[in-house]
């Protein structure tokens, strides 16, 4: 029988960021009351969790590569809501966001989640930060949690 191994989904006394987009923020405040929700119901409090406002998605990864190179933080939940538009703006916001976060939670050993909804219409987006499809908020946070107790049952490698 192999060993299993999971992150518990009970906060520690670790600090988490949040870093949330301003832009599209009728979207982006819910997913923020969901994840904080999220933090309080599973022992993580508000002196915990700093949040950190940018303007748009596309601003996103390099505060969160700075959080996270940081030393301070043991996770990083990025939120924000990216909705097509009339041109293909979006495509280059999702892409250069993902694959940023993505390069910097590799770099620098820190989960960083990906709460970025990205949506073709703004009921689309609603339905999803807090509506009939959950809040992606919240599942960033839990995200978070589990990930952060997950790591701390893998012993550290030298590059
Ligand atoms: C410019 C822009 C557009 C068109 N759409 C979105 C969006 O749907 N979601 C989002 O978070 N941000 C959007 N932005 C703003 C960009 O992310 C960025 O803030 C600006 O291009 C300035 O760099």
């Amino acid at each position: 029988m192999p060993r299993h191994f999971e992150g518990q989904l009970t906060g520690g006394s670790e600090k988490y960021a949040i870093v949330v987009a301003r832009f599209n923020d009728l979207v982006t405040r819910r997913l923020l009351s969901g994840a904080l929700e999220a933090f309080g119901s599973h022992g993580v409090t508000d002196e915990q969790v700093s949040v950190f406002w940018v303007p748009g998605s596309f601003e996103i990864p390099v505060v969160a590569e700075r959080l996270a190179f940081s030393g301070t933080f043991a996770a990083v939940c990025c939120l924000g809501a990216v909705i097509r538009g009339e041109t293909n703006h979006h495509e280059y916001i999702n892409q250069q966001v993902a694959g940023g976060l993505m390069r910097a939670t590799q770099a620098s050993g820190i989960p960083i989640l990906f709460g970025v909804l990205t949506c073709d219409t703004m009921e689309q987006a609603l339905d999803r930060a807090g509506g009939k499809a959950g809040n992606k908020g919240c599942e960033a946070a839990l995200a978070a949690i589990e990930m952060v107790n997950l790591l701390r049952q893998i012993p550290e490698v030298e590059a």
